[in-house]
């Protein structure tokens, strides 16, 4: 007898999340399910980018002077437009964009959450077929409602973040978000174009045996990065190794791989970028969340990332994320 299960869509999840609050108002449901839809859409542009003239650069530089691609356009298009013409989001800061939007409009100024985007991170790895991913970041605003949004709505510690997700165009295009309730992931399932449960109640591993780094910044890093990378190199069966270097160079790939199977990523700084190359607003702290709604732990070597006090959008910084006794270790070396 083939098994009767129910299969769960996010649409179906989140409204599920909203019935637990009675007070909830369903702006956070229709929020996820906006970006759900642009998520479905940059689906579709990603899978056949070999099959158009949609590679290669736009032709733009973005506020990080680099080159633009022609996806990374189009991806922020999407989440920028489903979240301007609903009714969840009252402005967005972007990568992609040099400064934050905020939404005029009367609907949106009543709205009661702001979002920051990596619309398509690792865009580098579009045109050789590597996985690449958005990441979002959700926070409820401080400022007055029925007025626009402003700077400081955005400028808020990691740990005020109401939920933090990120999409991977992969073998498979899956959505992860977290709230402060749990991790949860959904697959695309395009046989009915919606994303479905599959992987609820997502939890890190305590430990892992993968450590992921650009190998190549090796003598870049401080002292700490190099003693705790080369202790991972050493590791044996008696040690709780040996492990394996995993890094394909897209953070949204990597950073999944060791959520789900347990592990560290690390971006340092380096003496080329002391403050590391991640940004703390759209990469960093919305993985911060999610690692450690699901156990982890996420610093910038010396403090949580979640206790960062922003000062500007596009502010970068050193990065290391993932199980919690992996990080422990991380944190003991010295
Ligand atoms: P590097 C991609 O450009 C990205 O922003 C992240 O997705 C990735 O983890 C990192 O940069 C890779 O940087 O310097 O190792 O090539």
């Amino acid at each position: 007898m083939g098994i009767n299960r129910k299969i769960q869509t996010l649409d179906e999840f989140t409204i599920q999340q909203m019935r637990d609050f009675p007070n909830a108002t369903g702006e956070l449901s229709g929020l996820l399910r906006d970006i759900g839809l642009a998520a479905k859409r940059v689906h579709v542009e990603v899978n056949k980018a070999g099959l158009v003239d949609i590679l290669g650069d736009a032709g733009t530089m973005n506020v990080q002077g680099e080159e633009v691609k022609k996806l990374d356009v189009f991806a922020n298009n999407q989440f920028m437009g489903v979240l301007q013409h609903g009714i969840s989001c009252a402005g967005i800061g972007s990568e992609e964009l040099d400064d934050i939007v905020v939404f005029d409009d009367e609907i949106s100024a009543q709205s009661k959450y702001v979002c920051l985007f990596d619309p398509l991170d690792g865009s580098s790895n579009i045109d050789v077929n590597v996985s690449i991913g958005t990441i979002f970041s959700v926070f409820r605003r401080v400022s007055e409602l029925g007025k626009v949004a402003t700077k400081e709505d955005f400028l808020q510690q990691g740990i005020n973040q109401v939920a933090a997700g990120y999409i991977i165009y992969g073998s498979s295009t899956m959505l992860v978000y977290a709230t402060r309730r749990g991790v949860n992931g959904f697959t695309l399932d395009q046989s009915i174009g919606e994303f479905t449960l599959s992987h609820p109640d997502i939890k890190c591993p305590e430990t892992g045996k993968i450590y992921s780094i650009n190998h190549g910044n090796f003598f870049q890093c401080e002292e700490k990065v190099q003693k705790y990378v080369t202790a991972c190199q050493n590791k044996t069966k008696a040690t709780g190794g040996p492990y394996t270097q995993r890094y394909i160079g897209s953070m949204v790939a990597d950073v999944h791989r060791n959520l789900i199977k347990g592990g560290i990523f690390m971006y340092p700084g380096t003496l080329e970028k002391p403050k590391g190359k991640l940004r703390l607003l759209y990469e960093c702290n919305p993985f911060a969340f999610i690692v450690e709604v699901a156990g982890g732990k996420a610093t910038n070597g010396k403090e949580r990332i979640l206790e960062i006090q922003p000062t500007e959008i596009h502010q970068r910084t050193p990065f290391f994320v993932g199980s919690k006794l992996m990080m422990e270790e991380f944190e003991k070396t010295n």
